[in-house]
């Protein structure tokens, strides 16, 4: 086109290589008409002196790539009847990560850090907070376990949820004048219980027959067979199991057992050690030290010394008739739980509360005895450590100061 044919058509440039007059020398324009001004018209011819190169497309502001069909870094969804091309991400830059194109090209969404989220990546995970440059975006609420009713925090300043009369971001600090009682506080030694024989009626359940008498007889038998024969090592051996049996029947039913602490070793227990109860005895614990009138959650804790599992029945019961509001429209004066020690676990919770009181006295007795088995064995033991009762955790108040 032009006067003297000088130039090439709209959409077409003048490839330099090429004489005017042939009839090859103007070239298609190839820019992507979504993403360029104009909708796709190039340069016609280079000029340099006014910038314009052959063939070169025009980009829309957010646009970039040689035939303008890319989204410029930060900037997404490439569209024609977008005037400036593409949108803006609107990342936070505190929340994504610093390598490639903050955003998807196409959705927009932007690349969070490890505990960032959003479209945006402007806000933490749950449990996270305080969005910054850190590495991970943002950091764990930690609230503290107990103190607070959930892990969950302020995204901003980080505090957590507290408990009446618990302080401090995490909830870890105690409201001053208040003091705040372990979980395990109210902590009774099976070394310190009394304990009682398989035929002692203190304990719940009924006592099964012992194994061992059938076995007796069965080895005197065997013994007088033996000297009939006059088989002298048969009846040795026979007489030492039989000496062997009346040691056991004279090994007490409950024994304390210390335990000191090995350099390197884990303390598993508490108090000295342990109470070492043989199959079909039990323990009766006393306690009379309630703080709060409520209900308690109780647990067994104990160390197998097999690969048996074992049973308890645990029988509780107050000296007197409920008094308190908390406790007296809930349960009986008796309660009767029967649960299994698992050989794989220290300790075992009851599967129901029980609600004690101050000011009256409770007697947990309790019968331990191989599980699922018919006759008791003299020589078969089970470790127990202690009771513990757990202040139920929905109701769990900070216990007043009574003194300065
Ligand atoms: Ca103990």
């Amino acid at each position: 086109m032009g006067r003297n044919c000088e130039m090439c058509k709209p959409f077409y440039y003048h490839d330099p290589t090429r004489d005017i007059r042939d009839p090859a020398a103007c070239v298609p324009c190839d820019c992507d008409p979504v993403g360029s001004l104009e909708r796709g018209v190039c340069d016609g011819h280079t000029d340099l002196d006014v910038g314009m190169i052959a063939g070169q497309c025009r980009c829309k502001q957010n646009v970039k790539g040689t035939r303008c069909d890319y989204c410029k870094e930060g900037f997404f969804g490439l569209s024609q009847n977008d005037p400036l091309g593409c949108q803006a991400c609107n990342c936070d830059p505190r929340g994504i990560i610093m390598m490639g194109s903050p955003c998807d090209q196409i959705s927009g969404d932007c690349s969070c850090k490890r505990y960032v989220t959003g479209r945006h990546c402007n806000q933490c995970l749950p449990e996270y907070w305080g969005l910054s440059n850190d590495i991970t975006g943002c950091r764990p609420c930690d609230c503290d376990f107990g103190g607070a009713y959930s892990n969950r925090c302020m995204m901003d300043n980080g505090q957590c949820d507290c408990r009446p009369h618990l302080i401090g971001r995490q909830c870890a600090d105690v409201q001053p004048g208040y003091f705040c009682a372990s979980l395990d506080f109210y902590t009774y030694e099976a070394e310190g219980a009394v304990g009682h024989s398989p035929d002692d009626s203190a304990l719940p359940g009924r006592a099964r027959p012992q194994a061992e008498t059938d076995c007796v007889e069965q080895l005197n038998n065997q013994l007088r067979r033996h000297r009939r024969h006059r088989r002298i090592a048969a009846a040795q051996q026979q007489r030492a199991a039989l000496r062997r049996i009346r040691q056991l029947q004279q090994t007490p039913d409950v024994k304390t057992v210390h335990r000191e602490q090995a350099p390197g070793q884990m303390v598993t227990w508490t108090g000295p050690g342990f109470a070492r109860v043989k199959d079909g005895a039990g323990l009766v614990f006393t306690i009379n030290n309630i703080p709060y009138a409520m209900e308690y959650d109780i647990m067994i804790r104990y160390e197998p010394e097999s690969t048996e599992d074992w049973e308890a029945i645990v029988s509780i019961t107050s000296l007197e008739l409920p008094t308190s509001s908390r406790c007296g429209n809930v349960l009986p004066t008796e309660q009767m739980y029967a649960v299994v020690l698992s050989h794989h676990r220290r300790y075992i919770q009851m599967p129901r509360p029980f609600c004690f009181e101050p000011n009256n006295q409770y007697v947990v007795a309790i019968r331990f005895q191989r599980h699922g088995v018919s006759h008791r064995h003299l020589t078969a033991f089970i470790l127990i450590d202690s009771l513990v009762l757990i202040p139920k955790y929905t109701e769990c108040r900070v216990s007043r100061a009574t003194s300065p």
